[in-house]
């Protein structure tokens, strides 16, 4: 697989920070050693993160699934209270979004003191306030209902067909699918503009056709074949597109975390060092529950909110990592929470509705876009599938399964779509019929697609393609006709 150009590889970034005396939040504390922090800064430092754990205690929201936390008053900045409207069995659903405003670059010293003030909990019961601020009531235009319908159709479908297409022996390995979890793909992808990066999992392929790529080539990819998005190379959980800036699925959980975060530090480099104005771009980075357990997502969370990065950290929480539930797992269920802890708006959503999920990600885009830092997602959501395709997922409880399946994100929009007049029946049938004739196509497209050559076999696999050393005969080995049957001794 290609990498852009532009994107420095995270282990470039600690030498090229030290470089940019003029960005804002680096310190020059940072880079000494611990033993040359005064006493009374590390003191000064204590008593804040002392005081501002007080805060973040105080703003936990009720998580239904553990009936361990209830609900407590939200600060505002003015040190108020802020009390829940009748808090939700879906947690998250009533609270109202807040975002941090310690936008302004100040000394680190200021940054100390003023830290115990701020309020970074935040909540996502903005659809409420917006309906009350609209003439119309209404949260989506026409076209822009059918747009999500269109998209979340089609994410659906492709992940059904994908099963069909597998279980007939048409791709290997593990196919993780997607169905279940549309609305946090839509919802956030959709607002996106092209030059925007999204980073994903090994769960990958909605995520790639939201960002646009045209389903027959993510089909044909799953197919191993050479007209897919890497000519055949990634398969289900490689999926990148340049052309898209989709930098990726990936199939260590959290290794997409970095190099989102080192796509995010590359736009606000090159738009405040190399005063390149139109580099504006977001970045948005998916991942699950069970990867918030990893050590990169904490260092990341640290340097996109050290650094202001544009970038949004989405957590699909979909309650279960393979067999393993959240619950079991993490030291505290409620992921949002790291966001506070890290100095950047946490903020929960119900990730079963795609309007819920739009309305927090708009705000969560246009804060990246003005430049105010990064923000952390947690979208609570349900993969109505097994963990893979080899998954006959026998170990989650039916009933779980059956409570999730009855806020199916696909039947809650159809019914906002329809009851609010925005389109009928007719006009949705014909967005499902134009998408089954779209992945008809996709897969005799695939079928018909060549396999890739043989000699493709090393492109990308080592830095130097011609790393297997030179023969007896005093030729490059894997210039040995041999070699790329798989029949040669090396
Ligand atoms: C670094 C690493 N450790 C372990 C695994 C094995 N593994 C594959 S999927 C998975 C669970 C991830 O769960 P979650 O992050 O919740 O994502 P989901 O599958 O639910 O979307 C694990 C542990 C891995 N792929 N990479
Ligand atoms: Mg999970």
């Amino acid at each position: 697989m290609h990498t852009p150009n532009t994107i420095p590889h995270p282990c470039f970034l600690r030498p090229l920070f030290t470089s940019l005396p003029s960005f804002p939040y680096i310190h020059s504390s940072l880079f000494l050693p611990p033993s040359s922090l005064s006493f009374h800064s590390f003191f000064t430092s204590f008593l804040s993160s002392v005081a501002e754990a007080a805060i973040t205690i105080t703003i936990t929201m009720s998580f239904s699934a553990t009936k361990l936390v209830h609900p407590l008053p939200l600060r505002s900045t003015d040190n108020k209270p802020l009390s829940f409207t009748s808090p939700s069995s879906f947690l998250g659903s009533n609270h109202k979004l807040r975002f941090n405003a310690f936008s302004k670059v100040l000394p680190l010293s200021q940054r100390l003191s003023a830290s115990s003030s701020r309020v970074v909990a935040v909540s996502s019961d903005v659809v409420k306030e917006k309906k009350l601020k609209t003439n119309s009531n209404l949260l989506i235009t026409k076209e822009e209902g059918l747009d999500l319908y269109e998209d979340m159709v089609l994410g659906r479908s492709f992940e059904d067909m994908c099963a069909q297409m597998y279980y007939r022996g048409k791709m290997f390995g593990f196919v993780h699918l997607y169905n279940g979890q549309e609305a946090v793909s839509t919802g956030f992808i959709r607002l996106l503009k092209k030059e925007d990066y999204v980073v994903s999992t090994y769960r990958d392929h909605v995520h790639a056709l939201s960002k646009g790529v045209p389903a027959r080539n993510v089909m044909s990819e799953l197919y191993g074949k050479a007209t897919g998005i890497c000519r055949g190379q990634g398969g289900s959980m490689h999926m990148f597109s340049k052309e898209h800036n989709l930098l990726g699925g990936f199939a260590f959980i959290g290794e997409g975390i970095p190099v989102a975060t080192g796509a995010a530090f590359s736009s606000k480099y090159r738009r405040e060092v190399l005063k390149e104005l139109g580099a504006d771009q977001v970045t948005v980075a998916f991942f699950g529950d069970g990867t918030c357990n990893n050590g990169q997502f904490f260092e990341c969370l640290n340097m996109a909110a050290l650094w202001k990065l544009p970038i949004i950290f989405v957590v699909e929480n979909n309650l279960w990592a393979i067999g393993m539930s959240h619950l079991r797992a993490t030291s505290d269920p409620q992921i949002w929470k790291k966001g506070p802890a890290f100095g950047m708006p946490g903020v929960h959503v119900d990730g079963m509705d795609v309007l819920k999920v739009r309305e927090v990600a708009k705000e969560a885009i246009e804060r990246a876009r003005r430049g105010e830092g990064p923000t952390l997602v947690e979208c609570e959501t349900y993969r109505f599938r097994g963990h893979s395709l080899a998954d006959p997922d026998e170990l989650r409880d039916p009933a779980e399964k059956a409570k999730y399946a009855s806020r199916d994100p696909i039947t809650a929009l159809t019914k906002y779509i329809i009851e609010n007049k925005l389109a009928n029946e007719q006009e949705l049938k014909s967005i499902d019929k134009k998408i089954e004739e779209l992945l008809d196509e996709a897969v005799e497209f695939a079928d018909a697609s060549p396999q890739p050559p043989r000699s493709q076999l090393l492109e990308n696999v080592f830095a130097d393609p011609k790393g297997f050393g030179i023969g007896p005969d005093g030729k490059y080995r894997c210039e040995d006709p041999k070699f790329t049957q798989g029949t040669a001794h090396v």
